[in-house]
């Protein structure tokens, strides 16, 4: 099985989150800007990374490689026990896929202060608030977004929730995560995981080097 990658994408790091706690074998191709692999674009018209291909099967999109790895059923399972536990880890994925990835993707592209369009930034940093918001109302503090292990939400919000924290002080907001006390410390929580640990140190390392390099 390999796993188009790339160290800086947060939908990337959802699905390395899901591989390493599953303990699944998986090879990296890393795709670096500028440096695409040519055969990627014979394996989906999308574009995108991260792209999972297994023998024969090609499966685009974060939350749908997630879900397909669960459903091989190797490795340590990512799903809780029960329709409602599991209806809640859809909805907080989904919360931050289309409330907060789409705002923060946004401001993602406004990072650079030169040439910033002001208005816009306003306007996204309220979506992102409320996306944020609607994780407070559904977290509770506990070091896993639902039940007492790892899920697949974790997978999608660990990633969403690092460059919360990365994005607010370029932004003029130094600690974003104080206004959210539920959601800070689940943050804080997770961290414990060894692969949740593992996945933000290789963000933070990718998000410096990417800030290095336009220095
Ligand atoms: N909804 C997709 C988003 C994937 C995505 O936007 N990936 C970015 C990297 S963070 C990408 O490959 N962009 C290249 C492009 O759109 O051409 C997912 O969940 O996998």
């Amino acid at each position: 099985m390999k796993l188009y990658n790339a160290q800086l994408s947060p939908f990337a790091a959802r699905c390395r989150l899901a591989i390493y706690t599953k303990g699944i074998d998986v090879e990296m191709i890393d795709v670096g800007p500028g440096d695409v692999p040519p055969e990627l674009d014979t394996l989906t018209p999308m574009h995108k990374v991260p792209l999972l291909v297994h023998g024969d099967v090609v499966v685009p999109e974060s939350e749908t490689i997630c879900e397909y790895l669960e459903d091989l059923k190797l490795g340590t399972p990512l799903r809780p026990e029960g329709a409602a536990a599991i209806a809640r880890m859809r909805l907080l994925a989904r919360i931050g896929d289309l409330y907060i990835m789409e705002p923060m993707g946004n401001l993602f592209a406004q990072i650079n202060p030169q040439g910033r369009d002001q208005a816009l930034v306003d306007r996204e940093m309220i979506e992102l608030v409320k996306g944020i918001g609607w994780l407070e109302y559904y977290l509770d503090g506990s070091p896993f977004a639902v039940g007492g292990r790892l899920s697949l939400a974790d997978c999608a919000l660990v990633p969403m929730l690092f460059f919360f924290d990365q994005i607010g002080p370029m932004f003029g907001e130094a600690a974003p995560l104080k206004h959210f006390p539920a959601v800070a410390e689940y943050y804080k929580g997770i961290q414990r995981h060894s692969a949740a640990a593992k996945v933000i140190a290789e963000l933070d390392a990718a998000l410096r080097r990417m800030m290095g390099n336009k220095a």
